[in-house]
């Protein structure tokens, strides 16, 4: 995002928002008089709303408060999170799995939370990785990552991942046009050759399964960002892009050539009759496709074989090219579905096309050429108006419930507040500094809950304690209930802060999960009592059944290992109380540690490779005698005929009920 425009930062930010430092003191004080009141969440109250920031290259999703901008929990999404040993034991790293192998690591951007008739429903936010194409599905009870997709025929998954009104896809564009199928051909071949998917993941409307029904083989033009058409335009997926010019390199210049690009307007309700008709075509593809078993507490990954792909030839009538200046980023829709709002980052009016018009456009055959088969509509025929010099370099536009439209502008580093009606900028508010992009809760559904809007930056500079040359990522929190924009607080984020989720607290806390109920613990390898704890010897495995309990491990002296061996530690969690985890490390061991929730089974692998007597004690300091929560193995020599022994107080667990 940052180098896209730094060719057009060093002229402006100059003259707009790169404060003198004598300056900044009256910039960051132009707060007015409550502003303090309003976000001081008292020790013991809980905060309004939930916020789901995405972590960027983090490749997690961090949990805040609003209006406090508390940070509460990263859920670990794409990445290894040593904290809570996801991506580390044996239970999540399927999770991680891709036709690429295991990659430890993601790029994530957009997180979105399920609908219902197009209001919030709180089951599951769903979030993209944009550099090994995937979507996730995130558990609003348990605040894990439950499933995770891999997209095929995709690269730079960014235009993703946003739901239906009511949750039936989870839409995926890709960024980058690649040779499909991956093959050996020339990077200067690109024009033509190089193609693009937009993938339509159905959601299974009980268990949240996600499918993908199909994808649409589009000319490789770069998808940037898309939203679903909501109410009359229900039934419609709106995509962004850039690079209609499809330039292969030096893209800042080459595919800032035309005046407009399009926002790509596809009916996917219309390419649903098609397929049930037998359209599209079967294709042999790879891609994982791994789902967390809550009762096993154990992800699968599964190499899917096949996916079905609809050539816009097959779909005639299903898709159309709308022009949109220059280069658009953000493709937003109002919450009427009648707007929708194409972003053109080096345009210098903003761009809304009316859907109604759309339609009309469409039945007059208002056409104006097309892309390789694809109608392209009359700009003059779908153009509802345009936002005259609202700003420099619009990316994202947020919504509110009476009429109002929110942009952020990183070039002019703003927030700007106007009229989707009447096109008329209403507040402006300067942003600290280079906004990205903003959310109002629900603000990209038909009900916004508008109180709060938050305004995530790119760049922090002046406005924390320096840190080094690196400096926290930011979100700024704003009022937005009156008719000015109110700047309300300032609270750092973890990763860079892309898109945003937000939700009323009270729909959510109440089903929160506290435990996990041991009689449902269904874990191949769970012990549910002391007394079942135990450790076996196959071949050169040694797998050790092991409970944890406040305060000792069971059992707690082990001997018999040798080095050579594979050690498993299967480790349950007894309690059955709300907030008692506990962990568990072993020295040298080469991965994280292990958190384990109440209920809950994990796995660790140890290989020792020395002879000795080695310890492993609880990480989570769980009750006054945390600090005596610890063990010790014995390793053995490779060849020595020390006997597998395992105890805890010198008696074997469970003995002397025999
Ligand atoms: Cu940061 Cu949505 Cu990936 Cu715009 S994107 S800023
Ligand atoms: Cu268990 Cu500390």
């Amino acid at each position: 995002m940052k180098s896209i425009f730094a060719f057009l930062t060093v002229a402006v930010f100059l003259v707009s928002c790169n404060p003198a430092p004598t300056s900044s003191k009256s910039s960051k004080g132009a707060l007015t008089s409550n502003a303090a009141e309003k976000v001081y969440v008292a020790p013991g109250e809980y905060d309004d709303y939930y916020a789901f920031i995405s972590g960027g290259f983090s490749g997690q999703l961090a949990v805040y408060g609003l209006p406090s901008g508390r940070l509460f929990r990263v859920i670990p999404v794409f990445s290894q999170d040593p904290e809570k040993g996801y991506g580390y034991n044996e239970e999540t790293k399927p999770m991680l799995n891709t036709s690429h192998g295991f990659v430890p690591w993601g790029d994530s951007h957009h997180p979105d939370i399920s609908q219902t008739d197009g209001v919030l429903d709180g089951r599951w936010v769903f979030i993209n990785e944009n550099n090994t194409p995937r979507i996730a599905r995130i558990s609003l009870e348990t605040f894990e990552t439950v499933e995770i997709i891999e997209i095929p025929n995709s690269a730079g998954n960014h235009s993703s991942s946003f739901v239906t009104e009511n949750s039936e896809y989870v839409v995926a564009g890709t960024r980058f046009g690649i040779p499909i199928p991956q093959r050996d051909i020339s990077i200067s071949d690109y024009k033509g050759n190089f193609k693009a998917s937009l993938s339509f993941i159905k959601i299974d409307p009980e268990d949240g399964e996600m499918s993908i029904a199909f994808q649409i083989r589009m000319p490789g033009f770069d998808y940037d960002l898309s939203h679903p058409g909501r109410g009359k335009s229900h039934g419609w997926f709106f995509f962004s892009m850039y690079n209609s010019e499809e330039a292969h390199s030096l893209l800042e210049v080459n595919a800032s050539q035309n005046d407009k690009d399009f926002i790509a307007a596809v009916n996917w309700k219309k390419i649903e009759e098609y397929v049930k008709q037998g359209k599209g075509h079967k294709e042999k593809v790879k891609y994982a496709h791994n789902i967390w078993d809550d009762d096993t507490h154990t992800a699968t990954s599964t190499m899917e074989k096949e996916v079905l792909v609809v050539n816009p030839e097959d779909v005639p009538g299903a898709i159309y090219f709308l022009p949109t200046p220059k280069s658009p980023h953000g493709c937003d829709v109002d919450p009427t579905g009648e707007y929708i709002i194409g972003n053109g980052k080096l345009a210098a009016a903003m761009t809304v096309h009316s859907f109604t018009k759309m339609l009309k456009a469409i039945e007059d055959k208002a056409f104006d050429g097309d892309k390789y088969g694809i109608p392209i509509l009359k700009f003059e025929a779908v153009n509802y108006g345009t936002l005259v010099q609202p700003g420099l370099g619009p990316l994202h536009t947020e919504f509110d419930t009476r009429g109002n439209a929110y942009t952020t502008f990183f070039i002019s580093s703003e927030v700007v507040k106007w009229n989707v009606k009447d096109l008329k900028v209403i507040d402006r508010h300067p942003v600290y500094y280079s906004v990205g992009h903003l959310m109002i809760p629900g603000g990209n559904s038909r009900k916004p809950f508008d109180k709060y809007m938050i305004a995530m930056n790119k760049i922090t500079k002046d406005r924390y304690l320096p840190t080094g040359p690196e400096v926290c990522q930011s979100a700024q929190l704003f009022d937005i209930s009156g008719d000015k924009m109110e700047l309300l607080l300032d609270f750092p984020t973890i990763g860079e802060p892309h898109y945003a989720a937000g939700i009323p607290a009270e729909m959510l806390m109440d089903k929160s999960k506290k435990i996990y109920k041991l009689e449902d613990n269904k874990h191949p390898d769970a012990v549910k009592t002391e007394a079942d704890s135990k450790v076996i010897r196959k071949g050169n495995e040694v797998h050790i059944y092991m409970t944890m309990i406040r305060s000792h491990f069971s059992p707690d002296n082990i001997e018999g290992v040798k080095v050579g061996d594979k050690v498993f530690f299967h480790i349950t969690n007894l309690e059955q109380d709300y907030d008692v985890p506990h962990g568990f490390a072993m020295i040298g061991a080469n991965t994280s540690e292990e958190l384990i929730m109440p209920g809950r089974t994990a796995t660790m692998v140890w290989e020792p490779k020395e002879v000795g007597v080695w310890p492993f004690y609880c990480t989570d300091f769980c009750s006054a005698l945390h600090q005596e929560m610890q063990g010790y193995v014995r390793v053995s020599a490779k060849g020595a005929n020390t006997p597998i022994k395992y105890t805890l107080d010198d008696e074997v667990p469970g003995e002397e009920e025999e």
